[in-house]
């Protein structure tokens, strides 16, 4: 039985990928130092994967910064506006890569990046691919060719990953209307049929093609044009070994489109879709091989080898051990590097180490399920059997894991504590007589920037180089300023800055019972970016306060009111590494409750205004239309039990960003949150056609500037974004405020901008004013 690997983290186990991309964007290095990197990132997966015995190895699964992009600059779809950038004296391939994927100013030039968005339900982001109608494509980046080569010269004969053509059609976006963008097959196809022809004179024997979207709900277009690419590319290359990746969702009522595509291999989810294994053995072809995605390449827990070798069994069972692939059930960049470098006993303890698989360990898994499914045929040793019921059975068995109290609580949960006392309409006349703040009140969305220093004070604790009380006055002094500058520009609701904050998932988990952390538990989420997702093991609880101190601190220093800001049950879900021994629903509920504690005793000690973030709770949507109804159920419902255990008198906030919310606005209304702040700004409020349909009935502040550029706007540009508003919402409904926080952006930005803004809100009013 042979084992696959579909992709393996390419930030390097110690970020080196991170260190030396931003080391060059900031012309501290050159271009050959980030090419060497690269390729010692690239050999050092290979030969662990080697030595660990895997037997087919990709390649092109290394990426300077996104997989997508990488296809684009493959096929030259590079927009028009980044020629100009290769012409420019000095720039090579690389300048002009990173152009599209950041933005480029320089010499006069500027042109912004192009989009990014979510990567299926993960937290990584890739770069959405440009379509224009009658598109052309060549091949333009030979980056798969080069990187099968070099591991051939390691005595690697690599299997070269690429994103299937419809997939990648379907990932990106046209930019004009008149045609659709799947129609562009046949420009594309003549590209791939190149780079196959290339990879075949060089040896290749497999190529994995990445169809994501063959788990997904299509449409009976999509559906022909699968079938009719597929068998164009089988009629071209005859010979040439195709395996079909698809993961993140079950094959479903794709199953026999997918098992009649003339391919060699088809590899499925059994992590996410178990259910999938029957009606696949029952349909697939003869002489087609299956690869078992039967390690999480998504999370950290080790695998359970009873049950994953209970699947292999019955695949052996059906179709022989020959045409059986054990694989993990999606690429490892979702997972981090090497558990090994976890060695600080007091961030991550033994115990709970012992539970954990990151890829280099899932790599060994993938190799060890191999020999134990062939040593239960031969009758061989099953010591590393014993060793890993062991390991589960002692995390099942864990008293780290159980709390009965909380356990207890969730039972106990009733309508009731999902509702405020009354209606919104009963509780925004209450708030306005607390509050009464002015039409169009301004606000902000938590954060003020995070400045190198603000990070250092930090990074100087840790090392014992401050005491908590030093860093505490300096946390307590850069309050201080924030606070004192909002009331100076007068902003109406003022916020805290956050300066004592690391991620804010980060933040709250550890602060929670039933989390624990890694210290180089890294995971890419875009470009360099990287986050270090908690990892859930057990009940969860608060043990105490987590915010009260510093929001408590912020709202004596001022006469205005102070926001309190958390992070959403559901965020906090998202965003870390899951228990997979219970429902995510379950996990979820229990950390509303931790949440629901917090602002219970935020608005015991005075804070009146209580912002629960919950930015990822579109991200968290089914990737299948059916299974959503039920997501949206629970997720919403763990909102509202966060924030339905205050005074009607108590304003609830919440904010969204990352995603596009037109589709479950209405979900979003059920929160009932008495205001949403919500990202629109960059695609220039393109959520407001959602309200043309639909009346959203609480306040709303869509963002009325971008903050993911540094570029400062003007107040005519925000009062021209406002006034798009206020011709689909009511102004009684609306608020002033930017779409996301300011943790990214320097200080006389963010002045400007913020200066900019709440002038902004003064004409609107005065505006209004006149009118009457
Ligand atoms: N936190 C978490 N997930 C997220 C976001 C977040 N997903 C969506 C979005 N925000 C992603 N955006 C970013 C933006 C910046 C960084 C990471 C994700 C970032 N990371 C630091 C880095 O790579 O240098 C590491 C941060 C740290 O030191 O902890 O800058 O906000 N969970
Ligand atoms: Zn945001």
């Amino acid at each position: 039985m042979l084992t696959q690997n579909l992709g393996y983290p390419r930030i390097g186990s110690r970020r080196e990928l991170k260190k030396v991309c931003e080391n060059y964007w900031a012309a501290k290095t050159g271009l050959k130092n980030v090419l060497t990197v690269g390729k010692y990132i690239r050999e050092e997966n290979w030969l662990l994967q080697k030595e660990a015995g895997i037997d087919l190895i990709p390649s092109n699964d290394f990426s300077f910064y996104d997989q997508v992009l990488d296809h684009s600059f493959m096929f030259g779809a590079i927009p028009k506006r980044y020629h100009e950038v290769i012409a420019q004296k000095g720039n090579t391939e690389l300048d002009l890569y990173f152009a599209m994927a950041r933005g480029y100013q320089k010499d006069g030039l500027d042109v912004v990046a192009m989009e990014m968005t979510k990567w299926f339900d993960t937290n990584y982001h890739y770069i959405v691919p440009e379509f224009y109608k009658d598109q052309q494509f060549k091949l333009f980046s030979t980056k798969i060719i080069d990187e099968f080569y070099e591991a051939k010269q390691l005595g690697i004969l690599s299997k070269p990953v690429v994103i299937g053509p419809v997939s990648y059609l379907l990932l990106g976006k046209e930019k004009e209307s008149g045609f659709n963008r799947i129609d562009l097959v046949k420009n594309l196809l003549p590209v791939y049929f190149d780079i196959l022809n290339k990879l075949k004179a060089l040896g290749a024997e497999w190529i994995q093609f990445d169809e994501p979207f063959l788990a997904l709900d299509l449409d009976e277009k999509a559906r022909q044009v699968y079938k009719d690419t597929y068998q164009a590319i089988k009629k071209e290359f005859p010979s040439l070994k195709i395996m079909l990746a698809t993961y993140f969702e079950q094959l479903g009522d794709n199953t026999a489109l997918a098992t009649s595509l003339p391919v060699d291999a088809l590899h499925i989810d059994l992590v996410r879709a178990p259910k999938q294994l029957d009606s696949v053995l029952t349909q697939l072809q003869e002489k087609v091989i299956l690869s078992l995605g039967v390690v999480d390449g998504r999370n950290v827990w080790k695998n359970d080898f009873d049950k994953s070798l209970e699947i292999i069994k019955k695949a052996v069972g059906t179709i022989g051990a020959e045409r059986v692939w054990i694989a993990p059930s999606c690429s490892l960049m979702h997972s981090p590097c090497d558990l090994q470098n976890e060695t600080n006993e007091t961030v991550l303890t033994p115990e709970i180490k012992q539970w954990l698989a990151f890829a280099r360990q899932k790599i060994s898994e993938l190799v060890t399920l191999a020999k134990l499914s062939d040593a239960e045929v031969s009758g061989g040793s099953l010591h590393q059997l014993a060793i890993n019921r062991e390991a589960n059975e002692a995390r099942r068995s864990s008293t780290l894991i159980h709390n009965r109290a909380v356990k207890q609580r969730v039972a106990a949960i009733t309508e009731n504590d999902a509702k405020r006392t009354n209606v919104f309409s009963i509780r925004k006349a209450l708030q306005q007589q607390v509050f009464n703040l002015p039409l169009f009140a301004t606000t902000t969305i938590g954060s003020f920037p995070q400045t190198a220093e603000v990070r250092g004070w930090r990074a100087r604790l840790k090392k014992g180089e401050l005491t908590q009380t030093e860093y505490d006055q300096l946390i307590a002094a850069e309050t201080e300023k924030a606070v004192k500058w909002q009331e100076e520009i007068g902003l109406d609701v003022l916020v805290h800055g956050e300066f004592e904050r690391n991620d804010m998932v980060e933040y709250f988990g550890e602060q929670l019972a039933g989390f624990t952390f890694t210290a180089n538990g890294w995971v890419q989420s875009y470009g360099s970016r990287c986050v270090k997702p908690p990892i859930i093991y057990g009940d969860v609880s608060r043990p105490e306060a987590m915010t009260v101190k510093w929001s408590a601190y912020a709202q004596f220093l001022t006469q205005k009111w102070m926001k309190g800001m958390l992070t959403g049950p559901v965020t906090i879900l998202q965003w870390s590494f899951v228990r997979n021994d219970q429902p995510r629903s379950e996990t979820c509920t229990q950390i509303a409750l931790a949440i629901r504690d917090e602002v219970c005793d935020l608005e015991a000690a005075g804070i009146k205004i209580i912002q629960i973030d919950e930015p990822a709770i579109r991200e968290g949507l089914p990737l299948r239309k059916a299974n959503r109804e039920k997501y949206l159920d629970w997720a919403v419902k763990a909102f509202r039990i966060s924030a339905s255990g205050v005074q009607d008198t108590t304003q609830i906030h919440t904010h969204m960003c990352y995603s596009e919310f037109n589709d479950i606005i209405k979900n979003i209304a059920d929160m009932d949150a008495d205001v949403i702040t919500i990202e629109t700004s960059r695609s220039q409020m393109e959520l407001l056609d959602a309200f043309a349909d639909f009346k959203y009935p609480n306040d709303i502040g869509p963002g009325v500037y971008d903050i993911h550029s540094p570029r400062v706007p003007d107040r005519m540009e925000m009062i021209s974004l406002l006034k798009k508003a206020q011709a689909v919402i009511p102004d009684a409904q609306l608020w002033v405020n930017p779409d996301c926080g300011l943790k990214t952006r320097g200080w006389d930005e963010t002045k400007s901008a913020l200066i900019e803004m709440v002038e902004a809100a003064k004409v609107i009013r005065e505006s209004v004013d006149s009118d009457v």
